[in-house]
């Protein structure tokens, strides 16, 4: 009870960022304004442009914040701020890497932009969608506080009254804060690089006044037609933004399936149903992608979709009800080649080509949602994926603020990648470190995972205790009750003993579900050669995944694959050693300039072995 109206005292006060209910889906296909390029921006480490002196919020009419116009009324005016070209940054994109003053910057920059707008008649809505904004987003339009979204990785939207719109010159700002706190999501701690600023892309969309607002079209559960006599069979639900008028129809039409149906829309949400007896299935041998457009009245939508099942079936995992091995990789979301954020096509290409050369058919995009531009190559690549939020290590478990603040983030996540068929792993965090307090937080998000989307798996990286390792250990994590697959982060070699522990080494768990090993890796510094035993070679790094992988071909058979850590080395102000690390986790099999390590080659070869169909 005490939880609830503290929750309610807090939504009250506007302190909270529940979810938005208003999230609009596959922006890709919308008419739309790309407010991408040039901003330009003012850093403010002092927040001088939205508190006073006295450090109180600003009034939304005054003058000096820094949302409000930067033109002198006339020439006695005092303007203590002002957006000029000489301070622009490039959006999408961190500005860490755009300034090499920003290097190590965390705290506010304003970005502004000026854009005219070709209005459309009435019986139009436009909504400003943001891809997303490390950390904390204030969104301003011509003086008016649009809104505030916050979680660094998942995208947003607000709707831009039309009257507030101008024709031309239209003032955006946005505060961008990336401060860590000890109360968010990720917490303060990470070993990775806090890139802040405009990460993804910014548009101005236009919808019509009833629009189709989110839709899921799957298969349902264990309904791959792979059954005698059984039918593939869809299901979904489209989501419109607001109940439409009555005699409302809802077309949905797959053309190269030659499949057309037509409904009567039940309110805001109308749920599908149908069978696609001639479906090919998706999977990373085949990838199959199908047009599906979706049309209301006054408005269509247009995604590609692939169709499977996923599921964990006593202690294996079924893709379209055959059993798979995961040969996986972690990535984080950054090129190190340009020491940035990823964010477009290109970047989401050399990432997953990257993965694809080193034997993969899976992907564990660690440790928060990486761009949609990723999930979506990885749909036509056939790329299985393990999406993440940042639940991160040790968060306040205890607060129902942040249990708030991740659930967010989570149900952020899952509307924008419902459709994509290689997504097939909700995460909803890593390492959390044991106690009653965390799993029940844990819990909680794993149940709304699952009520948000029933026909994936749901899972948490769990970690192992390197000071009571054992011969046998055992993986019994209360967490494990509750998730799909009971998955473990590894690094024995590494922070527990030297490689060579392995050969003695066993590792199961106790629940009767697959069983997958979510990280495993260890630091070498591309091109530092040794002898196997000195540290931070590629000697010792190919030494360390020798071991582990005659480690892993003696695994129990619910053993169903693994994402070693990492895919390259990637910014960490975690890793100081000053010969070797230089800020960088070395942990990459390929390093920050793209070279392939000795590793590469070790976890190829295992990959290509089981690639091969069992004898
Ligand atoms: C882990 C974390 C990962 C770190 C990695 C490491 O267990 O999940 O984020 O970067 O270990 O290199 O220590």
């Amino acid at each position: 009870m005490k939880k609830v109206l503290l929750l309610l005292l807090l939504s009250a006060s506007g302190m909270l960022t529940f979810a938005q209910g208003n999230l609009i889906t596959n922006t890709g296909a919308r008419k739309a304004l790309s407010l991408n390029g040039k901003w330009q921006y003012i850093v403010d480490p002092y927040e001088t442009g939205f508190y006073d002196y006295r450090y109180k919020e600003l009034d939304e009419k005054n003058p000096d914040a820094y949302w409000n116009t930067d033109v002198q009324a006339n020439k006695t005016e005092k303007k203590e701020h002002g957006y000029i070209e000489k301070y622009s940054l490039n959006v999408p994109g961190d500005w860490n890497h755009q300034q090499p003053e920003f290097t190590f910057y965390e705290g506010t920059i304003w970005y502004k932009k000026s854009f005219d707008v070709e209005k459309t008649a009435a019986g139009q809505r436009y909504f400003l969608y943001f891809g997303a904004v490390n950390y904390r987003a204030d969104v301003f339009l011509n003086g008016k506080k649009l809104g505030m979204h916050k979680g660094g990785f998942t995208p947003f939207n607000f709707e831009v009254p039309q009257a507030l719109l101008k024709d031309k010159d239209n003032f955006l700002v946005v505060k961008v804060d990336n401060k860590r706190h000890a109360d968010e999501v990720p917490t303060l701690n990470t070993d990775w690089w806090n890139y802040g600023g405009i990460t993804r892309e910014v548009k101005l969309i236009t919808v019509p006044t009833t629009f189709i607002q989110d839709f899921v079209v799957q298969l349902k559960k264990n309904s791959t037609g792979k059954t005698p006599g059984k039918t593939p069979e869809a299901e979904g639900w489209v989501k419109l933004n607001q109940a439409p008028a009555a005699g409302e129809t809802l077309t949905i039409e797959i053309p190269e399936l030659k499949f057309k149906k037509k409904i009567a829309a039940t309110g805001e949400t109308t749920a599908l149903s149908f069978k696609l007896p001639k479906v090919e299935l998706w999977s990373p041998e085949t990838p199959k992608l199908y047009t599906v457009i979706i049309r209301t009245k006054n408005d269509e939508t247009t995604d590609k979709i692939g169709f499977r099942t996923i599921e964990a079936h006593g202690t294996q995992v079924l893709l379209n009800g055959k059993p798979i091995f995961m040969r996986g990789i972690c990535i984080h979301g950054e090129i190190p080649q340009e020491v940035r954020r990823a964010y477009s096509e290109e970047d989401a290409e050399q990432l997953l080509h990257q993965s694809i050369e080193l034997g993969c058919n899976m992907v564990r995009l660690a440790h928060y949602p990486h761009d949609e531009k990723i999930t979506r190559l990885a749909d036509s690549l056939g790329i299985l994926v393990w999406s993440e939020i940042p639940v991160y290590w040790t968060i306040d478990f205890g607060s129902a603020e942040v249990l708030e603040k991740a659930k967010a983030q989570l149900t952020e996540m899952i509307t924008r990648d419902h459709n994509r068929a290689s997504v097939i792993i909700w995460s909803v965090g890593n390492e959390t470190p044991i106690s009653q307090t965390r799993t029940d937080f844990m819990h909680s998000l794993l149940t709304k995972a699952r009520e948000l989307d029933n026909t994936r798996m749901v899972s948490a990286a769990l970690e192992v205790n390197y000071s009571a390792l054992n011969d046998k250990n055992i993986i019994d994590d209360p967490l494990g009750e509750f998730v799909d697959l009971v998955a473990f982060n590894e690094y024995l070699g590494w922070y527990g003993g030297l490689p060579d522990k392995c050969r003695t080494t066993s590792w199961d768990t106790p629940y009767n579900k697959p069983l997958f090993i979510s990280e495993t890796g260890g630091d070498a510094k591309g091109g530092f050669h040794a002898d196997s035993l000195t540290r931070f070679s590629e000697e010792y790094q190919e030494w360390y995944y020798k071991e582990q992988i005659a480690m892993f071909k003696r695994m129990p058979a619910k053993f169903v694959g693994i994402s070693p850590w990492v895919l390259a080395d990637f910014r960490s102000p975690r890793r100081n050693n000053p010969f070797y690390q230089e800020g960088w986790n070395r942990k990459g099999f390929y390093d920050d300039k793209g070279n392939k390590k000795k590793a590469f080659y070790q976890l190829k070869a295992y990959y290509d072995e089981m690639k091969k169909p069992k004898k």
